[in-house]
């Protein structure tokens, strides 16, 4: 428990590090090697068995990305980015995975990092300005700088029914999925959720299943993947002008190119708006948001797209009752997360599937042998959460992070969390997030914004040790002032308008907030250069 983990005062820590990261995903690989090309020692401690971060969690059959693969990569090394053979148009979590050990190997990583290692702890010293770290398998170090590369999306939740633990069959997290995989023949399964990582899993667990029970609480707009081998024409020419296609994603509002209409959705006529958004969804992939300039800006033009979503699954679901359940109707399209599918509406034309509308009729609880809503009771072998993550905090909340004068993270944010940029906290001196709370992170292409990250924190250690500096930390007025410009630019948009986790809205009780930093990444980027253009304003250097 976390009071036998806190550090304790006064122990001598076995090691000193200049850097401590915790997580060994895209942000915590790419950070440890650029703090070690500083001349930094660091240590890296990863929960998991092994690197990858999301990419070694998740592996439900169907994971893949929805940022295209030569995108959804790191733009650092000419010669990774060169050398490295995306195979498909969206890459499959195995071949992502094995991307990043490419990664770790090509850099020569593993050796500092510790896997199977939880932080549990970590407390800053005032005495001394470092910070003393602790693991679950008891160790305690100190580190100058602590960088918490712990994921947007790396903390589960599953939902606390009624009688969860009395279920005898097999209970599946989509993102702890067993390495050696599940085979479904034969088996009654449930999955609840449909979200991303339901809409993935759910077309190849109807494949296997003898019968899949869909229960869904809230119907998802998603559009087709059009995943295919990758075209060798494209990867050429992609990589012939990699750099400048690159340095042009950094500056766009969501960290990838795409055609963006600048026409509005209410100035054309209904036969161009079909048209146009056809196109799109022939073309697959989340560039249907870009449509129209407005699709995310105004509700009406939102409800454009969204009507258009939902007559193509009206064209894709026969029996019509069905079509209709499966129909988002309470929040504006995109403000919970597109999802990018394949066939994950016709797989509700099988006859091994039914959709169970737990909006209507909740589920009340599970049993020894399933699950039983209000109006019926479910059979089930398996059941399979898709039900998602507490996002953003919920990763740095499982370590318990003591800033001056032990002043606690939880505590701070307990309101929702506060943060200069989303990139540090005021009180908490040298502890950095990788796209935290605040920042733009995951609208978008998560790599661009990872990427940009970790490059401002080893530039601003490399600026502390050029000035013969200690300690880096926010200001609290530069903090209130960043808070109440991510709320204000928040509430210019339709986020507020659904339910979702970007909200904290799938954690009962967590503060409803939006997250991520609604500004765009290219803006975000250009902030953050000029705050430490002009030596770092906003932080207190010492
Ligand atoms: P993570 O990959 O989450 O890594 C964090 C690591 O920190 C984890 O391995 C975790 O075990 C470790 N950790 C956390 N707490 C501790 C602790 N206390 N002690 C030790 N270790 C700890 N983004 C996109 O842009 N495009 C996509 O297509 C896309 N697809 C996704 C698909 C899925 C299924 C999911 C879940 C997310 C997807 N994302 C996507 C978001 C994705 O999380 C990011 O793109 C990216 O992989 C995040 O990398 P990260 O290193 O920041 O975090
Ligand atoms: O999680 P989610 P996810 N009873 O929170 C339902 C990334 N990702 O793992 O909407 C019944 O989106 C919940 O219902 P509701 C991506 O950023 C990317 O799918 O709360 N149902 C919802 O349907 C994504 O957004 C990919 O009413 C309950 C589902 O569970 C993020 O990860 C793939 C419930 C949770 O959906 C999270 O996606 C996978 C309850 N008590 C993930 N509680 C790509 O393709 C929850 N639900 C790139």
């Amino acid at each position: 428990d976390a009071q036998s983990n806190r550090v304790k005062p006064g122990t001598e820590p076995a090691s000193h590090f200049d850097a401590v990261i915790v997580g060994a995903g895209f942000s915590g690989l790419y950070m440890l090697h650029r703090l070690r090309r500083l001349g930094l020692s660091v240590r890296v401690y990863e929960a998991g068995g092994d690197l990858g971060g999301t990419w070694y969690w998740n592996r439900y059959p169907g994971a893949r990305c929805d940022i295209d693969s030569m995108n959804y990569s790191y733009s650092f090394s000419h010669e990774l980015e060169q050398e490295w053979k995306w195979t498909e148009r969206y890459a499959t979590q195995p071949e992502i995975l094995s991307y990043l050990n490419h990664v770790a190997d090509r850099f020569e990583l593993r050796q500092d990092i510790q896997f199977e290692t939880r932080v549990t702890a970590t407390v800053f010293d005032e005495a001394t300005n470092r910070w003393a770290v602790q693991t679950d398998g008891g160790a305690h170090v100190s580190a100058r700088f602590v960088i918490m590369a712990t994921g947007c999306l790396s903390a589960t939740k599953v939902p606390d029914f009624k009688g969860l633990d009395t279920f005898q069959g097999t209970r599946l997290h989509t993102s702890r999925w067993p390495h050696e995989g599940v085979d479904f023949t034969g088996q009654r399964v449930g999955v609840i959720g449909t979200g991303s990582s339901g809409i993935q899993v759910i077309p190849i667990i109807a494949e296997q299943a003898s019968h899949l029970f869909v229960f869904q609480r809230t119907p998802t707009f998603s559009v087709p993947a059009r995943n295919a081998p990758l075209d060798p024409a494209y990867e050429s020419r992609m990589k012939e002008t990699y750099a400048e296609y690159r340095r042009k994603a950094r500056e766009t509002r969501a960290g990838v190119i795409m055609e963006v209409n600048p026409k509005s959705a209410l100035e054309v006529s209904p036969e161009e708006r079909e048209r146009a958004y056809q196109a799109r969804w022939e073309v697959g992939g989340t560039s249907f948001l870009a449509t129209f300039s407005d699709v995310m800006a105004n509700r009406d033009a939102n409800e454009t797209a969204a009507e258009f979503v939902r007559s193509r699954i009206r064209a894709t679901v026969r029996d019509p009752a069905v079509a209709e359940a499966l129909c988002p109707r309470d929040y504006p399209l995109g403000t919970k997360r597109i999802c990018v599918d394949t066939h994950y509406y016709e797989t509700f034309n099988r006859d091994n599937v039914t959709l169970v509308d737990v909006r209507a009729s909740p589920i009340e609880e599970l049993t020894p042998t399933g699950i039983r809503t209000r109006s019926a009771e479910y059979a089930l072998d398996c059941i399979v959460f898709a039900t998602g993550f507490d996002a953003f905090t919920g990763a740095l909340f499982n370590i318990d992070i003591q800033g001056r004068a032990n002043a606690s993270l939880k505590r701070k944010w307990a309101d929702g969390p506060r943060s200069y940029l989303g990139l540090s906290i005021a009180g908490f001196p040298n502890l950095f997030t990788i796209t935290g709370p605040g920042s733009p992170s995951v609208f978008g292409n998560a790599i661009v914004s990872i990427e940009q990250h970790v490059e401002w924190i080893s530039d601003c250690i490399t600026y502390l040790r050029e000035h013969r500096l200690e300690c880096i930390e926010a200001t609290a007025q530069a903090e209130d002032e960043w808070v109440s410009h991510v709320k204000e630019v928040a509430g210019r948009t339709l986020y507020p308008l659904a339910n979702s986790w970007y909200i904290g809205a799938n954690i009962p009780g967590k503060p409803r907030v939006l997250l991520p930093y609604a500004g765009g990444v290219g803006a975000y980027r250009k902030k953050c250069e000029a705050i430490a253009a002009q030596g770092y304003e906003g932080f207190t250097l010492t």
